[in-house]
Order: structure tokens, then C-alpha cells, then sequence
């Protein structure tokens, strides 16, 4: 066998990068109730023999899943690893139409300041945007991803609509030029009648069924406080034959978003085999707390992106 150098470099690489998932998986991080920004890095290699990888079928093997298609590392600071300057960067939200009601299109408002209060200037492209926004009911039964415009000057602003009356939460994921990506979160509350809030209980079956895509959600060894991959499995609802045109969202396979039940929890993650259109997307996660956790994955398929929501207990 003819050995190829750049493939033997990237090798070692990837072996390097196995050893320090090991690593990682060890030092598991001790989180506290403060809201967790969280993303996974790259490993590869090794993925496949470990306990972090969930068992998919035979007909689902995904050629982005070779480690050399996976190359996407991805930086997001947590509450608990942020830099003083990191811990500086404040929002301030505001609603400059007025509060929002159901039904209503009102605009929102973030002014993005350092620690002396000045306007944060620039910031890098994070998966095709400068901004994310997610908007979440507190019964979890509202989900909104959305993105807000740049102003300049540290602004951004969107419409936002709510279709029922209620608390919500809001968490914005960007990335001030020269910092890791952050996190910052705040509360609304939307006037008109409230939710009934039905205590959320785990889905019974971790398959659901959306535009046509029969999705199946499987996890490694579930468990909170340690790393497992998460895989989103894709066959066509009539055919039972995996699918393998899926299209970019924002840049890759899919996204994830996962809050846990008081929505203190949240955590954005990007898919490992990114450049993948499936018949998998394959993430990983470490959920900080057992508990409960709502899940929703974020896919785009004919030109239609689709959400698929599913509700675990991580033990
Ligand atoms: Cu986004």
C-alpha cells in the first residue's frame, strides 16, 4: 500500500484529537444552574468503537462520517470558561414598539456593549450569521430560531411575532470579533392569556414523522455530566429508504437546540459530519444535569427547512 502523506498527517491528527476527547470525556466539566452555553468539538477516528456512538442501521451508513470529511471545529465559551473581557459582553434588550402582544409584530432591540459599556463593533460570521436568536415558551411549546439584522453600532433588531400570550425566554448566540461565541439570555413577558403549563414528560417514541422524512432521534449512552453522540437518522416516510438529499442549514446538515425543562439549560449544537446530506446527522452533547430536556432539531430539505421536537429524560 502506497502511503499518501497529507492522508498520514491527517491521520496522526485525528488520532491526536481522539486522545484528547478521551481526555475530555474524563475531565467532564461541573456546571452550575446558570445558563450553559455549549458546543461540541470535532473528534473523529475512534467515534465508532466507543459508547458515545449510538447503533444506526446497517443501510444508514454515512459517507460524512469518515473522518476525513470532518474538519469543522467550532469555539463557544460557557458561563463557566468565559474570559473577563468575555464575562464584559452585556445585551440590552428592548422593545422599541412597545411590549409584545399575541398576534402583534413588534420589534426587538439588542444593544451589544463591552464592559465600559461601549458598543461592541464587530463581530465574526457564526454558521452564516452574525446573530442567532432562539425564543422559547416556557412550556417549551414555542420555538422560535430567528435572525436578527445588523444596524451597526453594536445593534441589532428584528420583528418578532407570538402567536399565544405568555413567558417566554430569549437567547442570543454570537461572536464579538476576537472572543469566543457567547450566550445571553432574557425573559419576556407577551401579555393576553397565559399557557397552561402541563408538566413536560418525555416522548414515548423517539421517531416522528415530518414533511415526509421519518426522523429517528438515538443517543449513545445517555447520561448527564458525560459526552454522547446524538444522531438524527433520516428515511423517506413511504419508502423506508434512507435519505441523502438533505441541504444545508446555515451551513451544515442540521442544528440543534436543546433547553432543559425550567429553560436554565441551553445548548447549541453543531453537527459533527457538517458537511453530511445525510442519511445521519450526528451531534455530540453533554447534558449537564439529569433531567428533563427538549430537543429540536433543525434539517432542510427542497428548499423547506423542518423542526422535529422531541422530549427526553437524560438519566
Ligand atoms: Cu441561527
Amino acid at each position: 500500500m502506497k502511503i499518501k502523506w497529507p492522508q498520514m498527517a491527517a491521520f496522526v491528527l485525528i488520532v491526536g484529537a481522539v486522545a484528547i476527547f478521551a481526555t475530555g470525556l474524563i475531565n467532564s466539566d461541573k456546571s452550575d444552574s446558570g445558563i450553559v452555553g455549549q458546543a461540541e468539538h470535532i473528534i473523529s477516528g475512534g467515534m465508532k468503537d466507543m459508547a458515545f456512538m449510538p447503533a444506526v442501521d446497517k443501510d444508514m451508513e454515512d459517507p460524512f462520517l469518515d473522518p476525513m470529511a470532518m474538519s469543522k471545529g467550532h469555539n463557544h465559551a460557557s458561563a463557566q470558561t468565559e474570559t473577563v473581557a468575555e464575562k464584559g459582553i452585556k445585551v440590552i434588550w428592548s422593545w422599541p414598539e412597545g411590549k409584545p402582544t399575541p398576534g402583534k409584530t413588534r420589534r426587538l432591540a439588542l444593544n451589544i456593549t463591552d464592559s465600559s459599556g461601549k458598543a461592541v463593533e464587530k463581530f465574526d460570521w457564526n454558521n452564516e450569521k452574525l446573530l442567532h436568536l432562539v425564543v422559547i415558551s416556557k412550556d417549551l411549546k414555542q420555538f422560535q430560531h430567528i435572525h436578527p439584522d445588523y444596524k451597526g453600532n453594536g445593534r441589532f433588531e428584528i420583528a418578532v411575532s407570538f402567536t399565544v400570550g405568555g413567558d417566554y425566554e430569549m437567547f442570543a448566540d454570537f461572536v464579538p470579533s476576537g472572543l469566543s461565541e457567547l450566550t445571553r439570555a432574557e425573559s419576556v413577558k407577551v401579555s393576553g392569556a397565559a399557557l397552561l403549563n402541563a408538566p413536560l414528560e418525555a416522548s414515548d417514541s423517539l421517531t416522528a414523522t415530518v414533511s415526509g422524512v421519518q426522523v429517528e432521534l438515538r443517543f449513545g449512552h445517555l447520561m448527564a455530566k458525560m459526552q454522547t453522540g446524538m444522531t438524527f437518522a433520516f428515511r423517506d416516510e413511504k419508502t423506508g429508504k434512507p435519505i441523502d438529499d438533505l441541504e444545508y442549514y446555515l451551513g451544515s446538515v442540521g442544528h440543534t437546540i436543546i433547553v432543559d425543562s425550567q429553560l436554565k439549560q441551553y445548548i447549541h449544537v453543531h453537527p459533527f459530519n457538517w458537511a453530511s446530506s445525510g442519511p445521519l446527522a450526528v451531534f455530540g452533547v453533554t447534558f449537564p444535569e439529569s433531567g428533563i430536556y427538549k430537543v429540536w432539531g433543525q434539517f432542510q430539505r427542497k428548499g423547506k427547512v423542518f423542526v422535529v421536537p422531541f422530549v427526553i429524560h437524560v438519566p
